[in-house]
C-alpha cells in the first residue's frame, strides 16, 4: 500500500470546476475570470485539458470569496498569500460581529419570548433546507401569535442577523440568504400601508441612499413609522440624493428616513447625505438607522440628521406638524 505525503494530497489537482464552484460559492464564469485577470490560482489540467483544482486551491478560493463577501475588492486581495488572507478574513469577521450597536454573536434581543425563540429555530431550519413554503408558513403563524411589532423585533431582526453570520461563516450559501430576503420582503412590504390613516397625516419618504442595496431595515422602519402615525411613501432602495429630495418635495413630506446597513464609514454615502441636506434645506427632518448608521455620527451631527437605534424607536411626528 502506498501512502502519499500529506502536502502532495493537498496540492494534487483532482476537483472539477463544477465541484469547486459548489464548494466555494464562486460561479464557474467568475472563477475563470478571476484566474484570467488576477491569477488567483493556477489549476492543473485533466486528460482532455479540463481544469482540475487541488484542495489547497479550494481553500484559497474560499478565503477569497469570504474577503469579497465582506466587501473587499478582488483586485485588492488577489495578490495576498493564504496566511495574509486568513488574517484579513478573521479581522473582517471580528469587526462585523463586534460592530457598535450590534450584540456579539446573533442572540435574540433581550425580552424575547420563548415562543419567538421557537419560531426563530423553525425559521432557521426552513432557510437551511431551502424550504420556501415552510418558511412562509412559519412567518404567517408567527405573525398571528406574536403580533407585528414582536414579529419584527424578536423574529425578523435576529433571523436576518443569524443568517448573515452563517452566510459569512460559510455555513449557508448566498441562495439561502436570497430565499430569506425574498420571503421577508413579502412579509414586510404590506406592513407600511394603513388605509385608516387620514390623508392629511404627515408624510415620510423611506428609502436607502445610492449604493445601499439592503432594504429590509428600511421596510422595518417604514412599518414602525406607520404605527407611529406617519403616512409612508416607500421608495425602495438605492436612490441618489436628487431623487430622494425630489420625491420628498412632490409628496410634501415632512421627513425622510434612510437605512444604512453595509459600507460603514463610506465616503460616497457621506456625500449623499451632505447632498441630500443641501437639496432639501433645513426644514425636512432626516432620520437614519441601520447597522452602519453610527459610523456616520460626525457627519450626522454636522448635518442635523437624527440617528435612531432600532426600527421600533421610529420617532412620532413632531406635535407641530
Ligand atoms: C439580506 C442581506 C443582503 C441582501 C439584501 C436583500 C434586500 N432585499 O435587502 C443582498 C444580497 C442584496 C446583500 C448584498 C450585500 N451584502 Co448583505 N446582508 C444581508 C443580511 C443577511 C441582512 C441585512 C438586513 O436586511 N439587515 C437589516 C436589519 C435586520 O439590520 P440592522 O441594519 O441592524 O437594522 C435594524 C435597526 O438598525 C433598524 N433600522 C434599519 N434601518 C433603519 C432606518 C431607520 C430610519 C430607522 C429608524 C431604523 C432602522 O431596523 C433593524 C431592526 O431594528 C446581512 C446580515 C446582517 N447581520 O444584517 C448582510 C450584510 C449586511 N451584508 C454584507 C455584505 C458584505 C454584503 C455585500 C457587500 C456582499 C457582496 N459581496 O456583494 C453586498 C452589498 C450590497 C450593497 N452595496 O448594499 C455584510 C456587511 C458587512 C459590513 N460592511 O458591515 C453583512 C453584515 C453580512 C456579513 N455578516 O458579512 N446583503
Amino acid at each position: 500500500m502506498s501512502t502519499m505525503p500529506e502536502e502532495n494530497t493537498r496540492t494534487r489537482p483532482r476537483h472539477a470546476i463544477g465541484f469547486v464552484a459548489r464548494r466555494t460559492g464562486i460561479p464557474p464564469d467568475l472563477l475563470r475570470a478571476w484566474e484570467r485577470r488576477y491569477g488567483v490560482v493556477e489549476p492543473g489540467r485533466g486528460p482532455r485539458g479540463r481544469r482540475l483544482y487541488s484542495d489547497a486551491d479550494v481553500e484559497r478560493l474560499t478565503l477569497l470569496r469570504r474577503a469579497v463577501d465582506a466587501g473587499r475588492r478582488i483586485g485588492d486581495v488577489a495578490g495576498m498569500d493564504n496566511a495574509e488572507l486568513a488574517a484579513l478574513v478573521e479581522e473582517d469577521r471580528r469587526v462585523m460581529v463586534e460592530r457598535p450597536g450590534r450584540p456579539a454573536g446573533a442572540s435574540p434581543p433581550p425580552g424575547t419570548s420563548a415562543q419567538a425563540g421557537a419560531y426563530l429555530d423553525a425559521a432557521l431550519a426552513a432557510v437551511a433546507a431551502l424550504d420556501h413554503v415552510g418558511l412562509v408558513e412559519v412567518m404567517d403563524e408567527a405573525a398571528v401569535a406574536l403580533g407585528r411589532r414582536a414579529l419584527r423585533r424578536e423574529l425578523i431582526a435576529p433571523l436576518l442577523e443569524r443568517v448573515g453570520e452563517d452566510w459569512y461563516g460559510g455555513r449557508l450559501r448566498v441562495a439561502h440568504e436570497h430565499l430569506l430576503s425574498a420571503v421577508l420582503r413579502g412579509v414586510l412590504e404590506p406592513m407600511h400601508r394603513d388605509a385608516s390613516l387620514p390623508e392629511t397625516a404627515p408624510r415620510v419618504v423611506v428609502t436607502t441612499p445610492a449604493g445601499e442595496l439592503h432594504e429590509l431595515g428600511a421596510l422595518m422602519a417604514a412599518a414602525a413609522a406607520v404605527e407611529r402615525g406617519w403616512r409612508v411613501v416607500y421608495l425602495g432602495p438605492n436612490l441618489p440624493a436628487e431623487e430622494i429630495a425630489g420625491a420628498a418635495r412632490q409628496a410634501a413630506a415632512r421627513a425622510a428616513a434612510l437605512s444604512l446597513v453595509a459600507n460603514p464609514g463610506n465616503a460616497q454615502t457621506a456625500n449623499e447625505l451632505r447632498r441630500l441636506r443641501r437639496l432639501v434645506g433645513k426644514d425636512l427632518a432626516i432620520y437614519v438607522g441601520g447597522a452602519a448608521a453610527s459610523s456616520y455620527d460626525s457627519v450626522l451631527d454636522e448635518l442635523g440628521i437624527v440617528r435612531v437605534n432600532g426600527a421600533e424607536d421610529f420617532p412620532a411626528p413632531p406635535a407641530d406638524l
